[in-house]
């Protein structure tokens, strides 16, 4: 396949892909993680037209819809495809249902023999959805505002697909960690090959930057957290970048902690979004202006809102003047968010009104 025309091949001049490319900007871009979702109104009702949460993502009109509704009411300079991290074990053949109110729940993977349960073949076809869903998306973005794609890192995924859903321990996935980690290292191929050539249709299909999220990055200790975070994470993007070398790709080790120091080289990610734990002045020191950073405003704050969130936002906003950072959330949005805290969020980073 001939490479396909990256907004990156010339310079950008959507604003959250300038700082993605190390370009000043006027303001910091802004955009949330789980903009679109549960605390907007307009994202309830297409819920409820479109069924369930899985018939939602795999309605390539209504996942448009949903992604795009945020865009309209907040003037986000970032989309992010509405679809789920977990929509790739379901590709690669995994029971896969969302239980009103109890998050996902699979079929679980108890033994390396039945990794062989896994299917890559298909991948696109039951993917192919989610492919339209991001021309769809693409073609009615306002002007200004970027597509963002995205995918689970190898390490995250597994832990669902072990577990056969959330967890707070990761007891099964840690148990492969540390007891069959031949086992765990095939279940990673399998998951970088797959995500690598999801990610990659993701682009073609109009894409023009990519998140990969490991929410549960921060749960391995060091030596399992280089071999099942960062190794499956690199061969990702060295295959993206292989292929489309100004694609920017922003990776999310969540609950990283001081391995966030380094994670960037180590993988090839061109940003990192930075979780809410993350202390700002140590970020500022060992990450940023090399490495573009995004985050990390507890969504906890944006809940409270008032002065708190004002003096929170302040605080981001100093911390990373003039360019190579990305206004988000240190993890997703929740759905008690009050829309009009919202507003005042963009108002607030979109006006750059920095008190001293
Ligand atoms: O409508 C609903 O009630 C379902 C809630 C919901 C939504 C809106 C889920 C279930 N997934 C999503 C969409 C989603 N998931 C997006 C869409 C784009 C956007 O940000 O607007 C993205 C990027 C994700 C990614 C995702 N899914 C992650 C990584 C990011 C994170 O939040 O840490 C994870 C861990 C999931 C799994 C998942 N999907 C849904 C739930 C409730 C969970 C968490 C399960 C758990 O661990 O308990």
């Amino acid at each position: 396949m001939s490479p396909v025309p990256n907004a990156q091949a010339t310079t950008p001049t959507k604003p959250f892909l300038r700082t993605l490319a190390g370009l000043p900007s006027a303001r910091p871009p802004i955009w949330l993680m789980r903009q679109a979702g549960r605390y907007l109104p307009e994202y309830r009702e297409t819920r409820a037209k479109a069924g369930s949460f899985l018939d939602l993502c795999y309605n390539p009109e209504l996942a448009t819809e949903v992604t795009l509704q945020p865009i309209r009411r907040f003037g986000f300079d970032a989309a992010i495809l509405f679809a789920d991290i977990l929509l790739l074990p379901q590709a690669l053949g995994q029971g896969l249902a969302f239980k009103e109110n109890e998050g996902p729940v699979l079929d679980a993977i108890r033994t390396s023999g039945e990794l062989a349960r896994l299917d890559a073949n298909g991948i696109h076809k039951k993917l192919a959805p989610v492919y339209e869903a991001v021309s769809r998306i693409k073609a009615g973005l306002p002007d200004e505002c970027a597509l963002i794609g995205f995918a689970g890192a190898p390490w995250t995924v597994a832990t669902y697909m072990l577990e056969g859903r959330g967890s707070s321990d990761h007891a099964a996935a840690k148990t492969w960690a540390f007891g069959n980690p031949e086992g765990l290292d095939a279940l990673m191929d399998i998951l970088v090959e797959a995500t690598g050539a999801y990610l990659e249709r993701q682009v073609q299909a109009g894409a023009e930057a990519v998140q990969i999220f490991d929410t549960w990055a921060g749960v391995l200790p060091e030596q399992e957290f280089r071999r099942y975070c960062i190794e499956p994470v690199k061969r990702i993007i060295a295959r993206l970048k292989g292929k489309y070398p100004s694609l920017p790709v922003i990776a999310f080790p969540r609950g990283a902690g001081v391995m966030y120091d380094g994670y960037a080289a180590a993988t090839g990610a061109d940003a990192l979004g930075m979780d809410y734990t993350l202390p700002v002045s140590w970020a500022r020191d060992h990450l940023w202006p090399k490495t573009v950073v995004q985050g990390n405003l507890d969504p906890r704050l944006l809940v409270v809102g008032g002065q708190a969130l004002a003096d929170g936002v302040n605080r981001l906003l100093r911390s990373f003047p003039q360019q190579r950072y990305i206004f988000n959330l240190g993890h997703g949005i929740v759905p008690e968010t009050p829309v009009r805290h919202v507003e005042e969020l963009v108002r607030l980073v979109k006006g750059m009104q920095v008190s001293a």
